[in-house]
């Protein structure tokens, strides 16, 4: 089996994937796509095959691909169920899926790169208020996890054990940092992402570390 995974060093949603991979200790070429450059080669003809989304991450198992990346997580899980990244007591695994749903559906879309880019194509919104937008969302999100944490959290999102929710967290983190948005209000998230952070499956994946990273 081998594994590809088409990412952009700073894509959130390909870092959870990286990370999933890193994890499982599973052997993976890292295949750039510039979201960017020449308008994002995300719309070029190879990827559009391969993702008719037009978004990273994709991962090629022996060629075949999968996009979205909580889809990718799950396969993961159930093809290299061990180490495992979702507990086993069903409640604990629906919090897992709950915390990771408000990053994947409740932040990280609302906030893309794509959603920004309409709001200055169809309303004509200036980039201000793009990233006014974007950082609303995020402080949204972040609300609702920090709350969420308090009760649900130890050292990692559930409990000690790390999960996709973690996975989810940690990029999300990164990009509220890029909006410049003031983190210390959350700080149950903070402690959880400072021991999440110095793991190696981390270090790993984070965007600097990636054959594509840029200054
Ligand atoms: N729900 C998707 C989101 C994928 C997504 O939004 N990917 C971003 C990078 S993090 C992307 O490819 N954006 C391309 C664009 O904005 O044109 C997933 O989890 O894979």
């Amino acid at each position: 089996m081998t594994y590809a995974l088409r990412s952009y060093f700073r894509s959130s949603a390909s870092w959870r994937v990286r990370i999933a991979l890193n994890h499982k200790g599973l052997a993976y070429e890292t295949v750039p796509v510039h979201l960017l450059r020449g308008g994002g080669e995300q719309h070029g003809d190879a990827h559009h095959k391969l993702n008719p989304m037009e978004q990273l991450p994709v991962l090629l198992v022996d060629g075949i691909a999968i996009a979205q990346s909580v889809a990718i997580l799950e396969y993961l899980e159930e093809r290299h169920p061990e180490p495992a990244l979702l507990p086993s007591e069903s409640v604990a695994r629906a919090r897992v899926r709950q915390l990771t749903e408000v990053v994947n559906s409740g932040i990280q879309p609302l906030q893309n790169l794509f959603v920004m880019q309409q709001l200055g194509l169809q309303f004509g919104a200036p980039r201000e208020a793009q990233q006014a937008w974007s950082r609303y969302w995020i402080e949204r999100g972040l609300v609702a996890l920090e709350e969420l944490v308090g009760e649900t959290g130890g050292t990692c999102c559930v409990g000690d054990f790390l999960s996709f929710a973690d996975l989810a967290l940690v990029p999300q983190l990164y990009n509220a940092r890029r909006f410049s948005i003031s983190i210390e209000r959350f700080p149950r998230l903070l402690a959880i992402e400072a021991g999440l952070v110095t793991r190696p499956a981390f270090v790993a994946a984070h965007p600097d570390q990636q054959p594509d990273a840029e200054a």
